[in-house]
């Protein structure tokens, strides 16, 4: 099983949360906040057995794929990307 934490930049989640749901995927969604940009954008939580990962990433990665964006900040100019992963092995999921 795996756990992954995903973090979305706001334009591109609402086509990433509707692809997930087409497909059945659930997810938690939390508010969050950039601490480098100290911008919004949005953390999904989402449990899955280990071969639903892939899936999980080829959703987010063509509702996001290629949306870089540069954006200029007081360090100069910098580039966000659409979407952060942190994929991570979940030991048990207890569904009371
Ligand atoms: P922010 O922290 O607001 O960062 C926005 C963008 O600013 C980053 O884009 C990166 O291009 C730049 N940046 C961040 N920290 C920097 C630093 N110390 N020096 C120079 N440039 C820096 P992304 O890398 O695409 O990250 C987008 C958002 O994903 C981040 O927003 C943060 O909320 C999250 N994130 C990215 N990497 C993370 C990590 N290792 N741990 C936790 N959250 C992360």
């Amino acid at each position: 099983m795996k756990f992954i934490i995903a973090i979305i930049q706001g334009e591109y989640i609402n086509k990433v949360i509707e692809d997930l749901m087409d497909n059945r995927i659930r997810i938690t969604k939390i508010a969050s906040t950039g601490g480098f940009l100290k911008s919004g954008n949005t953390t999904l939580l989402i449990g899955t057995d280990d071969e639903g990962v892939d899936q999980v990433v080829e959703i987010i990665k063509r509702n996001c794929k290629g949306k870089k964006q540069k954006i200029k900040s007081e360090d100069g100019e910098i580039e966000v990307g659409g979407a952060n992963l942190f994929i991570v092995p979940m030991d048990e999921y207890i569904r009371i």
